[in-house]
């Protein structure tokens, strides 16, 4: 046992106990030090022989043959060396010797730094399996095609721009709601103006520690996801300098040939979705063609057995693979199921069918396969395509898979019959099975587990009260009027889920169970960073019915977040909801300005901004424009066609 150094207050060391036998200190140290000289000795000689090798020894690319210039100094070769006397044979002297030595010394770098790397590679391939060695042959095949018909082609084909209607205006018809809508805009421009100075090109801003902030859902890169997410609502803010910057930036900065291992669902909704939603918007071309160029990046992730996505893709090699945590290592419906909206577009505007394919793909895969009471599980096996654990939700998981289908509907302005079919018994099963009502009278979406319902309701889920709303219409024996009841009652419970708290904002998670009712229960359960559902069923509520009390609700909770999430380097999320002093948690999330934000913005404007009959928006709230059959270049459209 050794005894520890103990440092005193006042900072001086105590020198550790010497616990061991009397001993002749000196001697031994001087004996240490010879040994240690003998081996310095034979190590410094080792080292002058091999410079010594390396400078004297021959070495035939030192004499060098150089072509007689007119400009070059010829001296015979007087060297000791014993070819030197061999006529014709002249040596460069000079700076011009210089040079050339130089240059060798380059080569010989270089060569170095290949071999290096080779081996490098070596050992990384070494340490792969043999299907990701397989992917990455097969994404090297793709890239290898993929580049030839881009030879072939390009530039994208010119595909007129469906009609776009109210991307401007919304002004508010009185002089209260302008004010809301002013405040919610200088909100915008506080966490907008803190990353640009403390995390710019950051993906996330850290608004205490006023520095970038990432998570691994985008790599190890600076992607600036803030920007690419907050873009369509600076333009609808009309906030039109910062709109311009970040464009800028996504110009000069944003590139996706990086060694960076991205999440697949992530990276659509927010990058391709938002770069979408500002190219429809502005009419940039740029953020068109950033958005194909990163959705080719995505397709390596497709080469699965079955054709269901990895959760994740390294944007540079290719190579996929799914969370550890996902039901031994599933993919996940919420992620390979909200990729519809966003490859239509793609295809859509490039005229190339391979998006449109994948996701449809993945569409009759899942048309197939039994449901266990009529639900879809959370899990999905890529390689055998079989359900992993029996989990459903509505919340995270599951939640958007439900959405896309809706949406896919809504966005073939209303053709799309198959993906109508899907939703409308997706959400007959959730009702039947998931859908309860408390004690106390409120709706709320439970979970089903393990064969059971789990009575707990997460703020995800908060978001079906508005897809239940927008899904009203055109639904099946036209039960309209049920679901806008349906989406009016989980409204209500989100907002009673706020309402209970002390600081007036929802936790991640809330219970029914006995006396306990739209609360969170454990600890690790009652924060909220910032999060946009319940604002956005605010929203499609208010659209739909234009109760007042919609407005009421969300002005309640932007009042919230700027006294309780609002600190000097922007906004940021909070540990307990039911703590009065709160305690934050250092980040200001994309999806903030992308969706808590706008919805906001939008719930205060009037309704002809961004009119609902011809935008649909994506799951991180980025609009993108209803395809109507009206529109004569959809059928001119090859990917169409
Ligand atoms: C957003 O990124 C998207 O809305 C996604 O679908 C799930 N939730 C986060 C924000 O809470």
């Amino acid at each position: 046992m050794t005894t520890p150094a103990l440092l005193p207050l006042s900072g001086r060391r105590i020198p550790p106990l010497n616990l061991g036998p009397p001993s002749f200190p000196h001697h031994r140290a001087t004996l240490r030090l010879s040994e240690k000289f003998i081996l310095l000795l034979i190590l410094s000689a080792f080292i002058t022989l091999c410079f010594g090798a390396f400078f004297f020894l021959p070495d035939s690319s030192k004499h060098k043959r150089f072509d007689l210039g007119l400009e070059d100094v010829l001296i015979p070769h007087v060297d000791a060396g014993k070819g030197a006397k061999n006529p014709g044979v002249f040596l460069i002297h000079g700076p011009d010797e210089h040079r050339h030595r130089e240059e060798e010394e380059r080569l010989r770098n270089k060569i170095r730094a290949d071999h290096e790397k080779a081996l490098e590679e070596a050992k990384e391939k070494l340490k792969k399996s043999r299907e990701e060695i397989r992917a990455e042959i097969q994404t090297e095949k793709n890239k290898i095609v993929q580049e030839m018909k881009t030879k072939e082609k390009k530039p994208l084909p010119a595909v007129p721009i469906p009609n776009l209607i109210g991307t401007h205006g919304g002004d508010p018809e009185d002089n209260d709601l302008r004010e809301k809508r002013d405040k919610i805009k200088e909100m915008m421009k506080h966490a907008w103006d803190n990353y640009r100075i403390y995390g710019w090109g950051h993906n996330e801003l850290r608004p205490i520690a006023r520095k970038g902030h990432s998570t691994n859902i985008f790599g190890s890169s600076q992607m600036g996801a803030t920007i690419v997410d907050a873009l369509d609502t600076l333009y609808i803010m009309g906030l039109h300098d910062e709109f311009r910057d970040g464009q800028k930036w996504i110009e000069n900065n944003l590139d996706f040939s990086v060694n960076s291992e991205v999440s697949v669902f992530e990276v659509n909704i927010r990058f391709i979705g938002g770069l979408l939603a500002a190219y429809y918007l502005s009419g940039e071309e740029i953020f068109k063609i950033k958005a194909v160029q990163l959705a080719e990046k995505l397709l390596p992730a497709f080469n699965t057995p079955t054709g269901i996505p990895w959760a994740m893709v390294n944007l540079k090699s290719g190579v996929g693979r799914n969370w550890g945590w996902a039901s031994a290592g599933s993919s996940i419906l919420a992620e390979f199921g909200t990729l519809h909206m966003e490859f239509v577009h793609l295809s859509y505007l490039t005229g190339n069918p391979i998006y449109y394919k994948k996701v449809m793909h993945i569409r009759k895969l899942l048309q197939k396969m039994d449901r266990p009471n009529g639900l879809y599980p959370n899990y999905l096996n890529p390689r055998t395509g079989r359900w992993g654990q029996y989990h459903t939700s509505v919340g995270g998981l599951g939640d958007s898979f439900y959405e896309y289908l809706l949406k896919a509907w809504l966005m073939s302005d209303k053709t799309d019959h198959e993906a109508r079919k899907m939703y409308d018994d997706a959400i007959e099963a959730i009702e039947k099975h998931l859908i309860r009502k408390s004690r106390g009278g409120l709706t709320f979406i439970g979970e089903w587990k393990n064969g059971h319902l789990e009575k707990k309701m997460g703020h995800l889920a908060c978001f079906a009260g508005g897809m239940f709303v927008l899904g009203a219409d055109g639904s099946r024996m036209d039960q309209a009027g049920h679901y806008l009841e349906l989406g009016a009652e989980i409204a209500r419970t989100c907002h009673e889920s706020y309402d209970r708290t002390a600081l007036k904002l929802g936790p991640e998670s809330f219970k029914f169970d006995g006396a306990v009712e739209a609360v969170a229960v454990r600890q690790a359960e009652k924060y909220y960073i910032l999060r946009p559902e319940v604002i956005e069923t605010y929203w499609y509520l208010w659209r739909f019915t234009h109760d007042p009390r919609y407005r009421e609700w969300g002005w309640e909770a932007a009042l919230a977040i700027e006294k309780y999430c609002r600190v000097n380097g922007g906004f940021s999320g909070v540990k307990d909801v039911y703590s009065s002093t709160p305690t934050h948690d250092d980040v200001q999330q994309s999806f903030f300005l992308a969706e808590t934000l706008k919805y906001l913005y939008l719930l205060f404007s009037s309704d002809d901004l961004l009119p609902l009959d011809h935008w649909v928006f994506n799951t991180e709230a980025h609009p993108l424009p209803v395809l109507h059959l009206a529109n004569t270049t959809l059928s001119r459209n090859p990917a169409v066609r």
